[in-house]
């Protein structure tokens, strides 16, 4: 039953759906349609009826971004609704609403969000959302510890590590594009100029920096923490001055906490490297740069504290269980071991965040922070410098406990 919608499809998909039907109001043909999907995989429609709105997302059976040459099963809409609908009732008001899955298109609708942008495109234009680095540190929080194993029950993970461990196809891209491709020599890999075919060559032969990079490469395919996001970048985020949502899942599978954390974290830092090169005569960016950078420790501080509070509060999981420490003796450790533990994702999303840099300068999927400087001459040097930061994110993690600490080196890089 699979066909790949179109404008006018998605109307008499949306028709057969009586409460998408009340929802927008009117007559089909009356709603307005638009495909706006600009990621690399999928199909996205807005629709536009008298009443209401919605947006339809579909999975396409090849990579959006490569074409029909590059196959890829259908099923990440499944795993992208399975995460919403887990995540969904712990992260309220921080996603978008969850409408309808309709399994043999690989389609599910959800609330359209407007006015939102994506935040990347927020922050490349120069605007600031004085929320968000909060609000994407809850939605962090929230989301990893109510399904890890401090805030559910093994058999609720159970149920989610089995279900998500069969995203293979997106766990496997993960796996490639971000981690072995780009130091490797692979027909995926592309930089965006000349300029930077040294750093390419310098990087693939850095011996310590690929071990530094499949240590965590293992640490990402075998550590199952909690219910991950999977690619918690700025182009996840769909934000207004006041609000923020989380989107595209798609890639989530019981992982490592720190993998989400240091996505943010990375692109937030990728963001403040690229500022300059969209300067203009009459605005030099740096204001906005420092504000992008500031938001690594609101977003840190967030993640960490929710995380923790949700701890004391929220914890009925089986691991550090509370009543292993019922005596008043045992809340030092207790409380000195949480410091640990959040120290441990801190460190690991540093290491993700390396990882996650370094592939968008060299792999197959770049970010628009860089590749909206025209100029290679502008922009080559502000890619070299965020490569070179994310090569001492890798090597040098002990001069990264801090989120004070990043802020320090992306200055002077
Ligand atoms: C095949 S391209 C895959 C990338 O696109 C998504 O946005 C993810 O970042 C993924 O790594
Ligand atoms: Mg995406």
């Amino acid at each position: 039953g699979y066909y790949a919608l179109d404008n006018h499809s998605v109307r008499a998909f949306l028709n057969g759906l009586p409460d998408m039907r009340a929802k927008l109001g009117g007559k089909p043909e009356t709603w307005a349609v638009e495909e706006v999907g600009d990621g690399n995989l999928n199909l996205v429609f807005l629709v536009d009826g008298p009443d209401g709105s919605v947006c339809v997302k579909q999975s396409l059976p090849y990579v959006r971004a490569a074409g029909e040459s590059w196959p890829l099963p259908l099923d990440r809409a499944f795993f992208e609704q399975s995460y919403y609908r887990a995540v969904g009732p712990h992260v309220e008001g921080l996603a978008p609403r969850f409408y309808h899955y309709q399994p043999e298109l690989y389609a599910f609708v959800m609330e359209r969000l407007s006015p939102h942008i994506i935040l990347r495109r927020g922050l490349i234009e120069g605007r600031r959302y004085p929320h968000v680095a909060q609000h994407v540190g809850e939605f962090a929080a929230r989301s990893t510890f109510a399904t890890s194993d401090i805030g559910a029950t093994i058999e609720e993970k159970a149920e989610w590590t089995a279900s998500f461990a069969k995203n293979t196809s997106l766990i496997r891209i993960t796996a490639e594009v971000v981690f072995s491709d780009p130091l490797s020599q692979s027909p995926r890999n592309r930089w965006t100029s000349p300029e930077l075919d040294g750093l390419a060559t310098q990087f693939r032969a850095d011996s310590a920096l690929k071990g530094a990079v499949a240590d965590i490469g293992w640490r990402f395919l075998t550590s199952g923490q909690a219910l991950i996001h999977g690619d918690l970048h700025t182009g996840s985020v769909m934000v207004t001055e006041t609000d923020s949502r989380v989107m595209d899942p798609e890639f989530s599978f019981v992982g490592p906490i720190g993998y989400d954390v240091g996505a943010f974290l990375a692109n937030l830092v990728m963001n403040y490297l690229a500022q300059p090169g969209h300067a203009t005569a009459g605005d030099d960016r740096r204001e906005q740069a420092d504000w992008v950078l500031d938001q690594v420790p609101v977003f840190w501080n967030t993640f960490k504290g929710r995380f923790l509070a949700l701890w004391e509060t929220s914890a009925r999981g089986d691991a550090y269980p509370a009543t292993m420490f019922a005596n008043p003796a045992d809340k030092a450790v207790l409380a000195a071991r949480r410091e640990a533990f959040l120290d441990q994702i801190f460190a690991d999303a540093i290491g993700y965040a390396g990882v996650k840099t370094i592939r968008r300068i060299f792999g197959f999927a770049h970010n628009i922070d860089f590749d909206l400087v025209a100029d290679p001459a502008r922009r080559a040097p502000l890619e070299t410098k965020a490569a070179n930061l994310a090569r001492q994110f890798l090597l040098e993690p002990q001069n990264f406990r801090t989120p004070e600490d990043v802020i320090a080196a992306a200055k002077v890089i």
